[in-house]
């Protein structure tokens, strides 16, 4: 019998695109992580056995349900749902859902094969999965947003459970949603507290889980700072997005003294000439997670400020860069302008924020580029810990939370490090460090388990 031990690349992508026609997001996420890992295993060749690979990169099943509901106006409206259980060799499948419109099976499929690396980044038990649905909230009422998430949840939970498969938050999956759906498998079902991550700390959620992401970025950007014996503070900052993780990067930043001066929206991007401040950011979380409303609204109350519809921060001059907002928002352009404008640290709070082309500008320009699945990883990290804490029935205080995710986030930072391959005087490369890390791991396992 002939074992396989070296892998060509390039038909490897051939037959994974001729098997996936029509997923380009699915196909770059896995073209950017084998950039790294077929190298890595052309010199580790126990590694190229087994189709290890291609059973990595192959979900372990999709999901795709119909959501019917009903509007205010007695109208009866069907979404698609979805969940893409990716690989569960070390936990139960673990991740986000989205709601927005652009949600289609590539987007999730993209987001379940990253979510595989970065929860074995955390070192945590926890498998992978990604779902969500073509749903739009924006435009919704209050009572739109509940009877669609409890549609939508009472189809899923079938396939859902504590040690099977344990959904959160994600775009357009905020508290309020996931309160909704927790409330409906409540209602409907005998369910346990560690079914669903994101609760709210007065029914079986975790300290620090809200904030967790965007926290954990900036951890990871301390750590590379500290690195090159550099600190957060008085550094200029570009954050993208106004949701979730970049508030709440943006909050952690603040307390370390840097000055950030771009937020963002799908319409376009708020310019803070003389740095955010507490009681501004205050007002922006007000405005986006309890009015749910656009940021260009924020001008009712600051008229200096500037709102540019149709445009992104990236080409204003400052140090470092965040994308907190979605997949593929920063191209080659972009990646130049950052470049030119002295960006000299790019921090993945999205998945997928940056293009293959970006990357390899900020590679040739030396500037330091921290992918999402390390990045971002706080938020599934302190996910993790909810369902420890609920496994337990137990809790920990805000500051407990806030040490572990700490702790998780330097381990991540220093897995990457180590494994990240580069020579003395060479940027370090973190995206390959965490692609081979989080790799490793999972093929470990699979190895052991067998076939
Ligand atoms: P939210 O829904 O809270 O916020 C999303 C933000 O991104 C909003 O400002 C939104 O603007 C903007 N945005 C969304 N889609 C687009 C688009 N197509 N173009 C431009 N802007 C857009 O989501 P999160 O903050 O939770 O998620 C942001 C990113 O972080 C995503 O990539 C997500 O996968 C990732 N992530 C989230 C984690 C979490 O714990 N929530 C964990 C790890 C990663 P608008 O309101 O106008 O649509
Ligand atoms: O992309 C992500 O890591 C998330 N949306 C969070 C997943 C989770 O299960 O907390």
């Amino acid at each position: 019998m002939k074992v396989a031990t070296s892998i060509d690349f390039a038909s490897f992508m051939r037959r994974l695109e001729q098997k996936n026609p029509g997923q380009p997001e699915y196909i770059q996420a896995v073209y950017e992580v084998l950039t790294d890992v077929i190298p890595w295993i052309q010199e580790h060749p126990a590694y190229a056995r087994d189709s290890l690979l291609e059973r990595i990169c192959e979900p372990d099943r999709i999901i795709i349900f119909k959501v019917t509901w009903d509007d205010d106006h007695g109208n009866v409206h069907v979404n698609r749902g979805f969940r893409v259980q990716g690989n569960n060799a070390i936990g139960p499948y673990k991740g986000g859902l989205r709601f927005h419109p652009s949600v289609n099976e590539s987007i999730l499929k993209f987001l379940a094969f990253e979510q595989t690396f970065k929860n074995s980044l955390t070192g945590m038990p926890l498998g992978s999965g990604k779902g969500g649905s073509d749903f739009d909230p924006k435009g919704k009422s209050e009572s739109e947003i509940k009877r669609f998430c409890q549609a939508f949840i009472t189809a899923l939970l079938p396939f859902i459970g504590k040690d099977k498969d344990v959904p959160a938050g994600d775009i357009g999956v905020g508290s309020r949603e996931i309160s909704y759906m927790f409330g409906q498998m409540k209602r409907i079902a005998t369910i346990a507290p560690g079914t669903l991550t994101g609760k709210g700390i007065s029914f079986g959620g975790s300290n620090v889980r809200l904030e967790a992401t965007g926290y954990g970025a900036v951890y990871f950007l301390k750590h590379i700072l500290k690195h090159q014996r550099d600190t957060v503070e008085g550094k200029q900052v570009l954050i993208s997005g106004s949701g979730n993780v970049a508030l709440y990067a943006a909050e952690k930043l603040l307390t370390l003294g840097a000055k950030i001066i771009s937020l963002s929206d799908s319409k376009g991007f708020l310019h803070i000439p003389s740095g955010l401040t507490q009681s501004l950011l205050s007002d922006i979380m007000t405005l986006r997670f309890n009015k749910h409303q656009p940021l260009a609204h924020i001008l009712q109350q600051y008229p200096d400020l500037s709102f540019h519809p149709g445009k992104t921060p990236w080409h204003m001059p400052a140090d470092i860069a965040l994308p907190c907002a979605t997949e593929n928002e920063i191209d080659v352009e972009d990646a130049n302008a950052l470049h030119s404008g002295g960006v000299k640290v790019v921090v993945e709070g999205a998945n997928m924020p940056v293009t293959p082309g970006a990357i390899n500008v900020f590679r040739k320009h030396g500037v330091i580029y921290a992918p999402g699945k390390a990045a971002n990883a706080g938020g599934v990290a302190v996910s993790g810990l909810e369902m420890s804490q609920n496994a337990m029935g137990y809790f920990w205080s805000h500051v407990e939370v806030d040490e572990k995710l700490q702790s998780i986030m330097k381990n991540i930072h220093d897995q990457c490090l180590r494994y990240s391959g580069h020579s003395a005087g060479e940027v370090v490369n973190y995206a390959r460090g965490a692609n081979i890390v989080g790799f490793k791991k999972i093929a470990d396992v699979m190895l052991a388990f067998g076939v």
